[in-house]
């Protein structure tokens, strides 16, 4: 018997705005102004918001947090294309995407400075969809899927579940998992990997074989695409393909957008020691905000007066959260403890007044 090819698969990778942020025409997402300047608006606080966490951690005023500059199109154009009635599941490295759900700043400075006040979703909240940070790789894709599917079996039509996660959590069971309960299931979800090369030291050829993760989505019969992860209107493009399919009823898809961190994992780690600075200088070169910024201004709808007035408003706003997160000290340090047992341990109360009695706080015996 012959031996016969069953199958054969492509990976397909777009871009839009070459390096420089000059457009092809010809793949124009036609995006209306207003949402094009809001997009622009949230990827540029994310970057100030950074850069200023960066800041206050380093002079103790701030936790260990996950810088992201130079990824905010990738998970800022995602939010473009969804609405708020979806489901917005991400992990821990899209500040600009929560900030652009409605997640207030100040929120997100409580929960990187480790208190769980910060991911305390407020109650009807029209932000009641976006779910908080999960520092547990991949464990969002199933809760995604879930979400997913518990939207479908409620009989809402149009509701679309959107994940994001990094390539290191592609190596984790629960995206496998995920990806095959979400195609078997038909349910209406949108997974986007954050390809920015690195799981904390360990680069892409070391965490996979697969010469992208867009063609993961071949073995779950679904469709995959990689694109410029720095490219805006790319990310937008492929992603809102992949929403209108699930609104649809046509599935699940996977969107590989190829990007680069170019600071730190995290403040505790330092990215000297694993990774060459030629490369980092090489992607700085294709900075989203610099790329999407001339596309604007070639576009006649930006230019610098608008972006200096735009960066002195946000600074301000960031500074008015800083305040906020600085001025609040109303904290229950060991909330972690209420939500072990719904009627704890004396271990478990022993170890609470332990921690307390370190934390010089009264411990409160009734
Ligand atoms: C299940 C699990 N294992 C290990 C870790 C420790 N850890 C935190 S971040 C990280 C690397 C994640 O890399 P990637 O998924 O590419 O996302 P990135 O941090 O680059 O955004 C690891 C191993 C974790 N948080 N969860």
């Amino acid at each position: 018997m012959p031996i016969k090819t069953l199958d054969t698969f492509k990976v397909e990778y777009l871009s839009i705005l070459d390096k420089d942020g000059r457009i092809d025409s010809s793949l124009d997402p036609k995006i209306p102004d207003d949402r094009l300047l809001w997009l622009h608006r949230y990827m540029t606080l994310s970057r100030i918001a950074d850069a200023r966490m960066l800041n206050l951690q380093r002079q103790g005023r701030l936790g260990t947090f996950p810088a992201c500059t130079g990824q905010e199109a990738a998970f800022c154009a995602p939010v473009l294309a969804i609405k708020e009635s979806d489901w917005f599941v991400g992990s821990y490295r899209e500040l600009g995407g929560r900030l652009m759900r409605g997640d207030p700043l100040v929120n997100l400075l409580h929960a990187f400075n480790g208190f769980e006040d910060g991911s305390v979703v407020p109650e009807n909240s029209e932000n009641s969809r976006t779910l908080p940070i999960s520092i547990i790789l991949a464990s969002q894709l199933p809760h995604a899927v879930g979400l997913a599917y518990g939207s479908r079996m409620k009989g809402e039509k149009e509701t679309v579940a959107l994940v994001l996660f990094g390539d290191g959590a592609s190596s984790e069971g629960d995206f496998h998992e995920a990806l095959n309960f979400a195609s078997v299931l038909n349910t209406p979800v949108v997974f986007v990997c954050q390809n920015n090369q690195y799981a904390i030291s360990t680069p892409g050829h070391y965490q996979s074989r697969s010469a992208t993760i867009a063609q993961k989505a071949v073995a779950y019969g679904m469709p995959g695409i990689r694109v410029d992860g720095n490219d805006p209107l790319a990310v937008y493009s492929a992603v809102s393909d992949a929403v209108k399919r699930a609104r649809n009823g046509e599935g699940p898809s996977l969107v590989e957008a190829f990007t680069f961190r170019m600071l730190m994992h995290t403040t505790a780690d330092d990215p000297t020691r694993y990774r060459d600075e030629e490369e980092v200088k090489q992607w700085g070169k294709k900075d989203p905000l610099i790329r999407f910024k001339t596309y604007l201004i070639d576009k006649g709808i930006w230019d610098d007066e608008k972006q200096a007035a735009l960066e002195q408003e946000l600074t301000t706003e960031v500074d008015t959260a800083v305040k906020a997160f600085e001025s609040f000290n109303d904290f229950k340090p060991d909330a972690p403890f209420d939500h072990v047992f719904e009627t704890p341990s004396s271990l478990l109360e022993e170890q609470r007044n332990e921690f307390l009695k370190d934390l010089g706080r009264e411990v409160d015996n009734g």
